[in-house]
């Protein structure tokens, strides 16, 4: 049976306290994909008790039992890939190779780095005669979007289950489906009853009544600073932990002793990846004033090679972005780049030809960008490149920090030495150097308006721990 018009609480599929639902819609063709249940703050608090109660007992699980039980959810997780992949190239259109190869993985990957740095964590420390230990903060909220569905929540609940956390989840109302997929999998993996919670619902409704609930200890959020900000005010009341990852407006800085041909197109299929909404994108490419010239003809035919398309047509590299509301956002954003002067390389406004049923936008990169225009300060989430050029290595370091976002930085340069100087002045939580791909067991966070937290690999269970330390010795 599906269980889309129901939540998941205390080990079982219930029904919704109300009757609000949606439709989800698939950005591919506008069809209704889905009808789910929104909840309320009867279904928040059904699902916080549940976790509450179930606190208890599961802080108290041995690393064997919580290793056992991370071990069960990626087998069952690994038998499921191809309903996970489906699911999410059905709520948010990625093209069937993305949602299956990066995306569906990477939501795999974080159970399976969160069981090795369980294997190995080091919850107790000796100082002096004193015992330090990291206990399980209690019931955790996990609010998350859509842009890398399997990926947020995953990097969130592996953490949690693996500290001793109970739960309670609230996955993007845009794209719930896969979240669907993930509560079937914990279920057949064993896990506790109320130790994982689900309810779907919107922001202002279900995600404000968890981030104001005096019973959850700490919320993760992901999503746009505007949300993240509102979450952190209302968790201010009940002084919860609040860890934030937000938006960004990455710089991607090309050094003059680079092999431009290489690194523009690295910067341009970068910044286009999941048709621009990643948060971590590089959408702004700084390079020296001289090569603004020779720099657009590179970008321009690579720009060539993203063709949007069906996400289950077979050579798709970019599909739809993943609602209306995204593609109407990205298109007033291209028309103020067009409107405030910058030069329109490839793309523009409207559909791209032949796909005009769907989100589908032109990929579209703008040359002779300043850095104070709005496409330069926005994050625009969409396959939206602009080009801006720097009079030196301080002019690009200026350039870069210029923004009130500081989630990642991407610095080439023929020299490691000199890459890495440059690094260390940009302050983003994340540098890539030379291209460099991330690594999930290695933090991933922002600074600035990009948030507070630092998810994946044994960074990301800091969050999910209190520390108490334990004063006493022997009596003798
Ligand atoms: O995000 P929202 P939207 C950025 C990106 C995008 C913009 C808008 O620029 O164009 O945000 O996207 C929940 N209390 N990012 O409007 O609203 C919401 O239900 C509690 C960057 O879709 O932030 C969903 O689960 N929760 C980002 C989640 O927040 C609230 C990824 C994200 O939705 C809430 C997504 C509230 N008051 C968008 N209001 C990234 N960091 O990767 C909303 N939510």
């Amino acid at each position: 049976m599906s269980h889309e018009k129901q939540f998941y609480i205390n080990g079982q599929w219930v029904s919704p306290k109300g009757d609000k639902t949606l439709d989800v819609i698939n950005p591919a063709d506008e069809s209704v994909a889905a009808t789910i249940a929104l909840g309320n703050h009867e279904d928040v608090d059904l699902a916080v008790a549940a976790a509450r109660e179930a606190f208890d007992s599961y802080s108290q699980a041995s690393r064997e039992e919580r290793i056992a039980l991370l071990e069960r959810i990626i087998e069952v997780f690994k038998k499921r890939m191809n309903d996970v992949a489906e699911a999410i190239s059905t709520e948010m259109g990625a093209p069937s190779k993305l949602a299956k190869v990066a995306q569906a993985a990477s939501g795999l990957g974080h159970f399976a780095t969160a069981l090795e740095v369980l294997k190995e964590y080091e919850f107790d420390e000796e100082i002096g005669t004193t015992l330090v230990t990291k206990e399980p903060i209690g019931v955790c909220g996990l609010i998350t979007p859509w842009n890398w569905p399997m990926n947020q929540l995953t990097c969130k609940v592996a953490p949690a289950l693996a500290t001793g956390c109970t739960m309670v989840l609230k996955p993007s109302e845009v794209a719930p489906l896969s979240a669907l997929v993930l509560a079937e999998i914990l279920d057949e993996a064993g896990v506790p009853a109320g130790v994982f919670n689900m309810v779907n619902g919107d922001g202002p409704t279900v995600g404000a009544a968890m981030s104001a609930h005096p019973d959850i200890d700490m919320m993760s959020f992901t999503g746009s600073t505007a949300a993240g900000r509102l979450v952190m005010k209302s968790g201010a009341d009940t002084i919860k932990r609040v860890a934030l990852e937000l938006g960004g407006k990455s710089a991607n800085i090309l050094l003059d002793d680079v092999d431009f041909e290489k690194s523009v197109k690295h910067a341009v299929f970068s910044c286009m990846n999941n048709t621009g909404q990643s948060c971590n994108a590089p959408t702004r490419l700084l390079v020296p004033n001289d090569q603004m010239d020779a720099v657009a003809d590179m970008a321009a035919k690579v720009c060539a090679k993203v063709k949007p398309g069906h996400p289950k047509a077979e050579d798709t590299v970019m599909g739809p972005v993943a609602s209306k509301a995204q593609w109407s956002k990205i298109q007033d954003l291209i028309q103020a780049g067009i409107d405030e002067g910058a030069k329109l390389l490839a793309g523009g406004p409207g559909k791209p030809e032949g796909l005009e049923t769907g989100f589908y936008v032109k990929p579209t990169v703008f040359t002779h960008v300043t850095n104070d225009m709005t496409i330069a300060r926005e994050e625009i989430f969409g396959p939206v490149l602009s080009i801006i050029g720097y009079a030196d290595e301080d002019d690009a370091v200026r350039i870069a920090n210029d923004t009130r976002y500081g989630l990642s930085g991407y610095v080439s340069s023929g020299d490691l030495d000199r890459a890495r100087k440059v690094a260390r002045r940009m302050r983003t939580g994340m540098i890539h150097i030379n291209g460099a791909a991330g690594d999930n067991k290695a933090p991933f966070g922002g600074y600035k308006e990009s948030g507070n937290g630092r998810e994946w690999g044994h960074h990301g269970f800091e969050d999910f721990l209190e520390i108490k330390s334990m004063f006493g010795y022997n009596p003798k």
